[in-house]
């Protein structure tokens, strides 16, 4: 067989195809993620932006290298008329290549593993000051609040269709459901989990930045649900009482008191 010379692989090009294309993924990554992503407002949505972002910039060489191999590929070795061979060496026998690419995904895999450990040991040990109950109840299709502390501050309960939390103070979420499963998701606040029936699942917040923020429900729950929606309100100390002593008393909440 008669090999041409012009169908051999050579490095340079591609290389220069490979690290454009990794510089126009490491700007969408940084660029794009927090535009396409919801505004902080707590440490937790602060970190899951950071994690999509780095894992984005990681993922952006890799990516590169296979659109690189694919514009190289179609630039240089399609058919070109009769008696040219269309392909050039195959991949598999380059001890090179193969060993980068094994060595490079072995190192991206392990950084993964590493920084997703490390994510979720740091979800487990929120700390926040002045600790405060808030039981979160979903139902087809509305959510509930009830809050605990109302019972302690002005010996009745207290129950909410809005979520109003304190800034900067550590929020705990008893979540359950009264019917099918829900997800409680605050997208600002990083917080996402499933509400199931006859279970109470906690989660804990603490938010750092004032304002009006979105809650969906983020498990298809029947014919309503795109239409579960309701709004957290993170204010100051002062606001969170006032409000807290406006609400008028509410009958026992029914589903959950927890036991601990
Ligand atoms: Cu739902």
């Amino acid at each position: 067989m008669t090999k041409n010379n012009s169908n051999k692989f050579s490095l340079k090009p591609f290389l220069v195809i490979w690290a454009v294309l990794t510089a126009i993924g490491i700007w969408i990554s940084i660029k794009g993620t927090p535009w396409l992503m919801e505004k902080s407002a707590s440490h937790q949505m602060h970190m899951a932006i950071l994690t999509v972002i780095v894992f984005s910039v990681a993922a952006a060489p890799v990516a590169a290298g296979i659109y690189a191999v694919q514009i190289y590929a179609l630039a240089k070795w399609r058919y070109k008329g009769e008696g040219v061979p269309p392909d050039a060496e195959p991949l598999r026998n380059n001890v090179k290549a193969v060993s980068a690419w094994i060595g490079v995904s072995a190192l991206l895999t392990t950084f993964l593993l590493i920084w997703g450990l490390a994510a979720l040991a740091s979800d487990d040990n929120v700390s926040g000051p002045n600790p405060m109950t808030v039981n979160v109840t979903g139902q087809q299709w509305m959510w509930s609040f009830q809050y605990p502390i109302a019972e302690t501050l002005l010996h009745h309960n207290v129950e909410s269709n809005i979520l109003v939390i304190p800034v900067n103070n550590q929020a705990n979420f008893n979540v359950t459901s009264v019917d099918v499963t829900h997800g409680f998701w605050v997208p600002s606040l990083g917080v996402k989990v499933d509400a199931n029936p006859g279970t109470v699942t906690t989660l804990s917040v603490v938010p750092n930045k004032p304002g009006w923020y979105d809650i969906r429900c983020v498990e298809l729950c029947g014919l309503n649900h795109s239409a579960m929606i309701t709004k957290a309100h993170v204010v100051s100390d002062k606001e969170f009482l006032t409000w807290l002593k406006e609400q008028p008393a509410s009958p026992a909440a029914i589903t959950t008191s927890v036991k601990n």
